[in-house]
């Protein structure tokens, strides 16, 4: 198990929090727990919330040209489900004693991370199949996990917005599938598609294990209840499966299956293009924050304007 993180809480506490864990206990927001921790959820929580707002920008993107009705109508709730699960992660960062406000000044100012892969575009429309195949489908598989997490409002909100991810996922592999049965050049948008989103989708379980500095506390304290390239593995082993039920080739020449152990062994990531992505040098990192901001500011008056009847409901109800 990792060491222990130096901290200047009180390591009696520390470990009847730790037995707490051990127990399988869930640790709820008006329990005593220690500053790392809390800090840890915070950080995870709020880059997640973030992930959930910006990835509607790529999906929105394709809402007034959407093929038919039926695929808009079901891309116009997935998007507003993807705002649905990012206001309730906001509220769940919340209890742990931060302000919304400030969450979304980091995004703004751009020192909040948000996943890697809403930084690539959205090209054509075999993409919108692509990202709620592979991209609702590596969150699934990450997000099930996180629904074990030891921290209750979470783990809670995991299970709700993994319900909807299955919706998302299936209309993304619909999408794909019908494109790939299509004509010659719909099963080449198709292939094309994945193509481009196979290798940013393994990008967003994070770093190899050996180089992700928070797995170690995130695992210790029953955040994390498998590992990034665990759960990449995992991701893999379904993906491969379903792409070639729909006669789609993953874009890994060099894939080859483990009898042992029932893996399929892939290539390594281009994890330099990683880091430029997550440091802000990605396709659409500028247009994402840029779009972001134009959202916050076009939404002022709203917020004065809540503010304002807060104030005056406030008022009346000190005068009654
Ligand atoms: N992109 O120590 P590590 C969705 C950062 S949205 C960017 O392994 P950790 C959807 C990491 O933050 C759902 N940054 O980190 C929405 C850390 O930096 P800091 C998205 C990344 O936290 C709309 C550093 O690299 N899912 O489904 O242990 C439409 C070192 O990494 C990434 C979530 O947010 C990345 N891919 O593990 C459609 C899941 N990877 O903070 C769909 C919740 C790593 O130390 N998050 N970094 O400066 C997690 O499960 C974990 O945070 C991660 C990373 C597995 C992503």
């Amino acid at each position: 198990m990792t060491p222990a993180p130096a901290s200047t809480d009180d390591p009696k506490r520390v470990a009847e929090f730790e037995a707490r864990i051990a127990r399988g206990e869930t640790i709820e927001p008006k329990d005593w727990m220690p500053e790392k921790y809390r800090r840890q959820l915070i950080r995870m929580m709020s880059q997640h919330a973030h992930s959930e707002v910006v990835g509607m920008l790529p999906e929105g993107n394709w809402i007034t040209r959407a093929p038919s009705l039926r695929r808009k109508m079901s891309l116009m709730a997935k998007v507003q489900d993807e705002a649905g699960h990012g206001l309730y992660i906001y509220c769940g960062t919340e209890t742990l004693g931060v302000d919304r406000h400030d969450l979304v000044l980091q995004l703004l100012s751009g020192t909040a991370k948000y996943s890697s892969i809403f930084n690539y575009p959205t090209l054509t429309w075999a993409d919108i199949g692509a990202v709620g195949w592979l991209v609702d489908g590596a969150a699934i598989v990450n997000q099930t996990m996180l629904a074990k997490a030891s921290y209750g409002p979470y783990a809670r909100a995991m299970v709700r917005i993994c319900k909807e991810e299955n919706f998302h996922k299936r209309q993304g592999y619909e999408i794909m599938a019908t494109l790939a049965a299509g004509t010659p050049e719909q099963h080449a948008m198709a292939q094309d598609a994945l193509n481009r989103w196979w290798w940013p989708s393994l990008m967003m379980f994070g770093p190899h294990d050996a180089d992700s500095p928070n797995s170690g506390e995130l695992s210790r304290w029953g955040i994390k209840r498998k590992s990034n390239d665990e759960l990449r593995q995992r991701f893999v082993n379904l993906t491969v499966g379903q792409a070639k039920a729909i006669n789609l080739t993953i874009p890994d020449p060099g894939m080859t299956f483990d009898e042992d152990t029932k893996n399929w062994i892939f290539s390594e990531i281009d994890w330099d293009e990683f880091w430029r992505v997550v440091k802000g040098d990605g396709p659409c990192n500028r247009e994402r924050l840029a779009a972001r901001r134009k959202a916050h500011d076009d939404g002022a008056w709203v917020r004065a304007a809540a503010e304002a009847y807060a104030e005056k409901q406030a008022r009346a109800s000190s005068a009654a």
